[in-house]
């Protein structure tokens, strides 16, 4: 008697096999427009902060989303600074610059129906062998829509776009549109990443800058840009993260600026901050924030370095 072997799968043939599709997609464009709001819609989860100020974004963070065959890998950038000279802005600019030389698409963002100088510097800086998408965003706060047609006519003179998508980044509609839209620039490739990851970034990363978020949300329009968030522990036993963290101002008057009357302002940007981690990490969080006074750390590259900006 011989044994008989199971017939083998029949190998799948190239018709019924869709290939795996993976590509980096970079979203620029001047501070405001939006680049963060869109890229959380296009991965669904909040990855990147944002907020009404100018200069929300300081680093390079990755958003990943997988639809059947394709992983798009967005790449969220700092708004491209022309106003000041600091090291902080220098190294931002040479973030964007970073990012683009190796995607495989651009998503250059303007505010629809709007296009100035600070606009056209970042356009100028995108690589002339890449395809770039303009999007028109936030055309729900236009209020003449008849006006957006004769501008895109005039946008196609200031630059080959392989795309016009005038979309407003807060409607999902728009959002999966445009993921259809991406769709065909993604090269036929491996996947970057497992299917369910949403970010390159570590928790820890992602606490500094959730209580980044909540103080530019929660002062006024000086603070900001004088500011940064350090992790100094992050510890977690089981569910429970113990995490402190230090905020530093450039100036003694900030400091009290970000403790507020009677510590109310602290206490705010503390717990607003605790609920999003404990969502975001789906367990309790101890969070002791501290905050210090570090002259010139905006304008200081040792200092920057250490503070995480690469
Ligand atoms: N009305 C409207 N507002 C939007 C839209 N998209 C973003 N915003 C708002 O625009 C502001 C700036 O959004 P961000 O996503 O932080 O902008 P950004 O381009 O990442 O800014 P930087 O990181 O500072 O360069 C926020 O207040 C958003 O809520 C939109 O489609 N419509
Ligand atoms: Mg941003």
């Amino acid at each position: 008697m011989t044994d008989t072997l199971p017939d083998p799968l029949p190998d799948p043939t190239p018709e019924d096999s869709t290939p795996q599709r993976c590509g980096l997609v970079a979203i620029v464009g001047r501070p405001n427009v939006g680049k963060s709001t869109l890229m959380n819609a296009l991965v669904g989860q909040k990855v990147s902060i944002t907020s009404k100020k100018a200069q929300t974004t300081r680093h390079r963070i990755t958003g990943i989303r997988t639809v059947a065959e394709a992983q798009f890998v967005f790449v969220d950038t700092p708004g491209f600074q022309t106003q000041h000279g600091t090291a902080l802005n220098r190294n931002l600019n040479r973030t964007v610059q970073a990012s683009v030389t190796d995607v495989d698409l651009i998503l250059f963002l303007v505010e629809a129906g709007r296009f100035g100088l600070d606009d056209a510097k970042v356009l100028a800086l995108l690589p002339a062998d890449k395809p770039v998408i303009l999007i028109a965003n936030k055309l729900d706060a236009v209020h003449r829509r008849t006006d957006i047609l004769p501008w895109l006519k005039g946008m196609q003179d200031r630059h080959p776009f392989a795309e016009y998508v005038p979309m407003s980044a807060q409607k999902t509609a728009d959002v999966e549109r445009l993921l259809g839209i991406v769709k065909p620039y993604l090269p036929e490739q491996g996947w970057l990443y497992e299917e369910d990851a949403l970010t390159d970034r570590s928790d820890r990363f992602l606490a500094s800058e959730i209580i980044r978020e909540k103080l530019f949300r929660l002062t006024g329009d000086e603070l900001p840009y004088s500011c940064t968030v350090v992790i100094e522990k992050f510890e977690e036993e089981g569910a429970l993260r113990r995490i402190a963290a230090a905020i530093i101002v450039e100036r003694d008057a900030h400091k009290g600026m970000v403790i507020g009357e009677g510590g109310e302002r602290l206490k705010r940007i503390g717990s607003e901050a605790r609920q999003e981690l404990e969502h975001l990490m789906q367990g309790k969080v101890f969070l002791e924030i501290w905050v210090k006074v570090r002259s010139g750390w905006a304008d200081d590259e040792a200092h920057l370095r250490s503070y995480g900006y690469e």
